[in-house]
């Protein structure tokens, strides 16, 4: 998988399960726009590479990455074999970027211990735009792809 100097894209597809039978839910934050929708585009071509039916790939907009919390949180109460949670948060003046973001890694950590299925971090933090475009289709790789692949994992645990 992805370390600090690799693509986030490059891993073992033989080490993916098959994705036939498996149904997502991908919540995507609409701030950052741009950023988000190229996570969304790489998560799901990765899906549908590992025999994801379109059918089952499910998508569900919300405002913020605060709002990821709630969205995936709904999708945990429906039958989806695990969420990706995909969300862009760039530091700005203020410390919203510190509260942001601890609040949703808390937030989908306790998804994690209290619900059923699997919620996926695909949030990035990062300190500047160019940054989160290197990392959601640039030079190191989709971030996107990283997390459809951590839920084919996570799901057939
Ligand atoms: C308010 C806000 C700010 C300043 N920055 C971001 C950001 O970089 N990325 C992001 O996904 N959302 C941001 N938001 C919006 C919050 O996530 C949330 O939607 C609002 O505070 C409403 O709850």
């Amino acid at each position: 998988m992805a370390t600090a100097d690799n693509s986030l894209s490059q891993y073992d597809h033989s080490k993916v399960p098959d994705g036939k039978n498996f149904r997502i839910a991908l919540v995507v934050s609409e701030w950052n726009h741009d950023i988000t929708e190229a996570l969304f585009q790489g998560a799901k071509a990765t899906l549908i590479n590992h025999n994801v039916t379109p059918e089952n790939i499910v998508r569900i907009d919300v405002p913020g990455s605060f709002e990821l919390i709630y969205g995936a949180s709904t999708a945990q109460q429906m039958d989806f074999d695990a969420i990706i949670a995909i969300g862009c948060v760039i530091q700005g003046e203020t410390r919203h970027f510190e509260f942001i973001s601890n609040a949703v890694a808390q937030g989908i950590k306790d998804l994690n211990l209290n619900g059923e299925a699997p919620v996926i971090f695909c949030v990035l933090t990062d300190d500047t735009i160019v940054q989160s475009k290197a990392r959601s289709g640039g030079d190191k790789g989709n971030k996107g792809v990283e997390a459809a692949v951590t839920a084919l994992r996570m799901t057939s645990l």
